[in-house]
Formats: structure tokens, C-alpha cells, sequence
């Protein structure tokens, strides 16, 4: 049973998530040459957006806004196909919001903040109390009911979600120091050489791009930031370090309203910005009991998923069976007289006999042709694999004809394989 926190909802009701969908995701290579980082497959059948979407559903919140910029088209399709069913009748909204010169003609949106600044009309329009930003390129199960309630007892100007990370890995954040109240009292933004949490040398405290704000006190500080010549218009860079400054920033411990079975289990949140990441998350799906629980249906990630026949598993002419292990396999695919194992296949995926998949991740309408080996591999929606392709067994001629990962992993788009 959840306890009445959970049941009442009654702050997240009054706010409105700001999701930030407009980043490219530059580390992920050719996976994002033609989509958003957001819109990128995970997990066997979802998009990486689902996760702070469906958050944010879960956690009673049922006003939505998606800014979206560089490439949106795939993004905004799926959004449209898998986030249509809010119903203003029932108060209740979803706003897809892309760049699109809203303020001037000249401008696309700056900084992340920008991209709220450009729609301020249109969420005043709701008159929701709190804001809360997030990013559409993390995966991880989050309460932000908990969240808010903390920002609204501590009386904070600005309440930022933060994750212990190891130092060195840290150089990618917002990193801070807080006192003993929680209260953010230093912030740097990406900094080389990140601070180190008080006694604990290899452990910093990383921002994790989740902030709640009063909308009225946001608002008023987006609308100076805007005149600020000497500003990015970037949450990291330029608001948050500001109101650490001259206002009350308080960080809020991801381990206080993380999802997850019992208190024993690690706080899971990733940001999947690299392929060795990306692959290393989803194949982590594949184990006995993964960290990340797709199956909780008190937390369900939602997304849009096509309606297509069952996965089927089929022996083929010569009796070799086609079987999959320790994988999971979406609807439409066909695995016919070849082996699968931990690995991730999207709908309608098809592998074809004599071939041996193993730790891949391979996206809608991929085609694996007879007899190829594919081992560790990332392979991009509708690539059609050749027969006898042989991939994870020679780094150096990998190398040269895909985008292989300093982990070793290959991601295999079709303009790679027609210039074989
Ligand atoms: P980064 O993730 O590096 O750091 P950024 O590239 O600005 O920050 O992306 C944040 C989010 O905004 C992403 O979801 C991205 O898709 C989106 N975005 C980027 N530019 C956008 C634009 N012009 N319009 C709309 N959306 C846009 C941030 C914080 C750090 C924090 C990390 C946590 O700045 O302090 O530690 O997130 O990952
Ligand atoms: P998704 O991201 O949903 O898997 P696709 O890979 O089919 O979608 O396409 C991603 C984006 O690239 C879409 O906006 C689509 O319109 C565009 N696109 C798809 N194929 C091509 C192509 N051959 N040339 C140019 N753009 C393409």
C-alpha cells in the first residue's frame, strides 16, 4: 500500500513539468545524426523520454510541456502517437513546444533557460504553482511528489535534484557543496577539477538537471536573465549558480524519492549520453534481476508502441531451432533458426537462420540476413545486417567499418553497411 504522501498528489496537481527535449546528444555518434537524444530507442520498446514523461505521470502530475529543438520530427512523432491522451476537460495538458522563433525572428532557443523563457505566455496560460524542469535524456523511476513537498517545508527559491557520482566522472555536472541543512552554498557547472563532498574525496555531489521553482519566482528571474547581456540563458550555467547567490538554493537527495523495491536497492539513474553507456544499460536489462525494474507495474513507463503480432520463434527448414535467451524480444520479431542471447530486439525485428546474436541492441525493422555473427553490437532502426557479416571478433577491421566504442562496442547505422 503507498502511504497517503503517494495517494494525495495534492502538490503535484498544482505543478507543471518542463521537459527539455532539445538536445542532440552528441556523444551517442550517428544514433543521433537524425533524432534527439530524447527519442532514442531504450530498453526493448520504449524512447529515452518515456522515463521523465511517465515519471511525471506517476507522480500525479498530469500538466506537461516538451521543448524540443534539433531534430524533433521522430521525437515529436512520438510524442504525439504515445503522450495524446490528456484532456483539458480534466484540467489536464500536453504541449509539445519546438523552436520556433516564438520571441524574435531571430532567435532559435539560446540555453536551456531560453527555451523556457520563449513559452512563458503559454504556461502562464495554466497558471500552474511550481515548475519543475527536467531533461528528456535520463532513465530513472522518480517520485517528484516528494520532491515538491521538500521545496514547498524548506521554503527554498529553487530546489535542485542531485546523485553522489565518483568524482572523476563528475567533470560532465553542475557539481555543489551543501551545508548541513541541505542548503546549496557553492555551484560550479562542469568544472575540470570537481570539489569532492566534505571527508569523502572520491565522491562528488552532481546535479542531476532537475530543478522546482514557484513559477512566479522563476518567471520574474528568466524575464532579468533576458535582458542580461552577458548571459547563456542556461539553467547550469547561468540561473542556478544566480539564485545559490542571491537566494535560497536547497538540494534535494535523489535517494529520498527515488523508486525502487526496498531501501537495499541502489538508486538506478543513468545518463546514457555515450554508447558504451547506452549499450551497457540496455544489455544490464538482460540480467537475472536487473537494476532497473521495467516490470514494477506500480511504476509503469509508458510509451508508444505500435499494435503488431507477437514475437515469434520459429525452427527453420533444416530443424535448427531459433530461440532467444536472457533477452527481451518486442512484438513483431521473427527469430528463425538462430540463437539469440542478452540481448535487446525491438519491434519487428528479424533474424534469420544460421546467425548468433549476442549482447546486442537492435532497433525496429532491423534485419539480421543468414549466417551473421553479431556480438556487442548497436544497431540503428531498419539496417538490413548482410549475410555471413561477421562483427566482434576483429577490433581493427571493426574499426575501420563501423563506429566502434572505446568499450568495443559497434554502432552499426545503413550508410555504414552500404559502404561495405
Ligand atoms: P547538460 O545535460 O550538459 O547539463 P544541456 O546540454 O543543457 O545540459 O542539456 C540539458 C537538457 O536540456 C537536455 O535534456 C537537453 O536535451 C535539453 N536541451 C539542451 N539545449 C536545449 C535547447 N536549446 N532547447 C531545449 N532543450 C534543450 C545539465 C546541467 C548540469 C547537470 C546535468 C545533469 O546543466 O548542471 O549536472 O544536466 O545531466
Ligand atoms: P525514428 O527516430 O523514429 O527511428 P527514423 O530513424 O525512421 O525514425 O527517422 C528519424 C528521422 O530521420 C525522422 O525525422 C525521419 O523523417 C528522418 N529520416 C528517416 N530516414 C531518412 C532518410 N533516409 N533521409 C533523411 N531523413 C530521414
Amino acid at each position: 500500500m503507498r502511504d497517503d504522501s503517494r495517494t494525495n498528489r495534492r502538490l503535484a496537481r498544482t505543478a507543471m513539468a518542463f521537459v527539455l527535449a532539445g538536445g542532440r546528444g552528441s556523444r551517442l555518434k550517428e544514433l543521433t545524426d537524425r533524432r534527439a537524444k530524447p527519442a532514442v530507442y531504450f530498453g526493448g520498446k520504449s524512447r529515452i523520454i518515456d522515463f521523465a514523461l511517465s515519471n511525471a505521470l506517476n507522480s500525479g502530475i498530469r500538466r506537461i510541456s516538451v521543448a524540443t529543438q534539433y531534430k524533433a520530427h521522430s521525437l515529436i512523432r512520438h510524442l504525439q502517437n504515445g503522450w495524446n491522451f490528456f484532456r483539458p476537460e480534466r484540467n489536464e495538458s500536453f504541449d509539445i513546444l519546438p523552436a520556433s522563433q516564438r520571441v524574435a525572428e531571430d532567435k532559435w532557443y539560446l540555453g536551456t533557460a531560453d527555451a523556457v523563457t520563449q513559452n512563458i505566455d503559454i504556461v502562464e496560460s495554466y497558471a500552474p504553482d511550481y515548475l519543475i524542469i527536467l531533461a528528456g535524456d535520463h532513465i530513472y523511476k522518480q517520485d517528484y511528489e516528494l520532491m515538491l513537498e521538500q521545496h514547498v517545508s524548506s521554503g527554498a527559491d529553487v530546489t535542485v535534484g542531485c546523485i553522489e557520482v565518483p568524482r572523476m566522472q563528475a567533470t560532465g555536472f553542475g557539481v555543489m557543496h551543501v551545508d548541513e541543512n541541505s542548503r546549496i552554498i557553492d555551484f560550479v557547472e562542469k568544472p575540470a577539477d570537481p570539489p569532492a563532498m566534505p571527508g569523502r574525496p572520491d565522491i562528488a555531489l552532481a546535479s542531476m538537471g532537475i530543478y522546482i521553482f514557484a513559477t512566479k519566482f522563476l518567471f520574474d528571474l528568466l524575464r532579468k536573465d533576458q535582458e542580461d547581456p552577458n548571459s547563456s540563458h542556461d539553467f547550469g550555467k547561468d540561473i542556478i549558480p544566480h539564485v545559490v547567490k542571491n537566494g535560497k538554493a536547497v538540494a534535494h537527495k535523489f535517494s529520498d524519492s527515488c523508486v525502487r523495491a526496498s531501501t537495499e536497492e541502489e538508486p538506478y539513474w543513468r545518463d546514457v549520453g555515450t554508447i558504451d553507456a547506452f549499450w551497457e544499460a540496455n544489455i544490464d536489462l538482460t540480467d537475472f534481476v536487473p537494476k532497473l525494474d521495467l516490470y514494477d507495474r506500480d511504476w509503469p513507463i509508458w510509451t508508444y508502441a505500435e499494435i503488431v503480432p507477437p514475437a515469434k520463434f520459429v525452427h527453420d527448414e533444416d530443424g535448427r531451432r531459433g530461440a532467444a535467451t536472457s533477452s527481451l524480444v518486442s512484438g513483431a520479431c521473427i527469430i528463425s533458426g538462430s540463437r539469440v542471447d542478452k540481448s535487446l530486439l525491438f519491434t519487428g525485428v528479424h533474424v534469420h537462420s544460421y546467425s548468433d546474436v549476442e549482447h546486442c541492441v537492435i532497433m525496429p525493422y532491423a534485419e539480421v540476413h543468414r549466417g551473421a555473427h553479431l556480438k556487442r553490437c548497436v544497431i540503428d532502426r531498419g539496417v538490413v545486417i548482410p549475410a555471413g557479416l561477421v562483427v566482434g571478433e576483429d577490433p581493427e577491421l571493426d574499426a575501420r567499418r563501423f563506429r566502434r566504442s572505446e568499450g568495443g562496442v559497434c554502432l552499426i547505422t545503413q550508410e555504414m553497411i552500404d559502404r561495405l
